[in-house]
């Protein structure tokens, strides 16, 4: 099986897991078969498909994650849940000059960003508010905000608050990566960077159709929370450690209705769900195992921290 790392024959085929060396598993040969019903511009910008390079944690570490949430805060049989928690918000929008083009993004597309966030967690026991937004102009951060060094000198010099606040960038990552986020059980061993990092343009009515309504936000805070992409772990095992999604083998592209891909697990393929990798208009759900699941681990790692 041919690994597809040449993103200038496709404007941005690329795979965060292959290339960085990190978590986001995809199986290449459903990337393809999605890939080539994409149609491709040769212009920069959209991302042919949707690609993530949230970081899986080790096995270990993950190990880790589950037994502490599971023994501090039991979550799996339902979690009692204090009412509804707001996030404080602290948006950093990095740009390499004036204008949208440029990654300075107005504060009307923040503020439909902080909207699709609330409406994609209404029933989660999570809100979002905007504590304030800075703005720099850095070209070298805006286009090299994906690797470490960069990343590093931005999220140092700009993260705001603790564990419980939730610091949002915005700029260019190169190859086609639309965001990546860290876990909430990194927080303790990495402090300054923690948090979201997303493509300006994925942003409500930015340019980066069909990845431009938002949830790219609603997925990588989902990963903030405490979330597995619902194709984590194929067919076998603990998936996603949240057993009202049904397994997937591989991540779920465009809005493959009916897709099964473990015909041998109970339920169709979660493609509706926020943490699959399909189109913005298609996602538009959390399962109730995940918002417990966030609680919990909200309680865990960040509340009051
Ligand atoms: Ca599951
Ligand atoms: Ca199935
Ligand atoms: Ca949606
Ligand atoms: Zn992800």
């Amino acid at each position: 099986m041919r690994k597809v790392q040449h993103w200038v024959v496709v404007g941005g085929l690329f795979f965060g897991g292959a290339a960085l060396g990190v978590g986001c598993s995809v199986d290449t040969s459903d990337v393809m078969d999605e890939a080539n019903d994409v149609s491709v511009e040769t212009e920069a910008a959209p991302p042919p498909v949707r690609t993530c390079a949230t970081k899986d944690l080790s096995p270990a570490e993950a190990l880790a994650a589950e037994s502490e949430a599971e023994s501090l805060h039991p979550w799996k049989d339902g979690y009692a849940f204090s009412g509804t928690v707001t996030i404080p918000v602290y948006f950093h929008v990095i740009n390499k000059g004036t204008g949208i083009s440029n990654g300075d993004i107005p504060d009307s597309m923040i503020a439909d960003q902080i909207a699709v966030l609330n409406a994609a967690y209404n029933g989660t026991g999570f809100q979002f508010q905007l504590v304030a937004t800075d703005r720099t102009t850095n070209s070298t951060w805006f286009t090299t905000c994906d690797q470490a060094g960069t990343e590093s000198s931005m999220k140092g010099a700009l993260r705001k608050g603790t564990a419980d606040d939730l610091n949002i960038y915005t700029c260019s990552p190169g190859g086609g990566l639309l965001g990546w986020a860290t876990f909430p059980s990194s927080y303790s061993s990495s402090p300054k960077m923690d948090g979201t990092v997303l493509l300006y343009s994925s942003l409500p009515g930015g340019s980066a159709a069909p990845y431009n309504e938002g949830d790219t936000g609603t997925h990588e805070v989902g990963h903030w929370l405490g979330l597995y992409h619902t194709f984590q772990g194929g067919c076998s095992g603990s998936g996603d450690y949240v057993d009202d999604t049904a397994a997937e083998k591989s991540a779920a592209f465009g809005c493959p209705t009916n897709r099964d891909s473990c015909a041998n697990k109970t339920g169709k393929d979660p493609i509706t769900n926020f943490m699959d990798y399909t189109d913005d208009y298609c996602m538009n759900t959390f399962s109730a195992g995940q918002a417990t699941r966030m609680q919990a681990f909200w309680d865990t790692y960040r509340a009051g921290k």
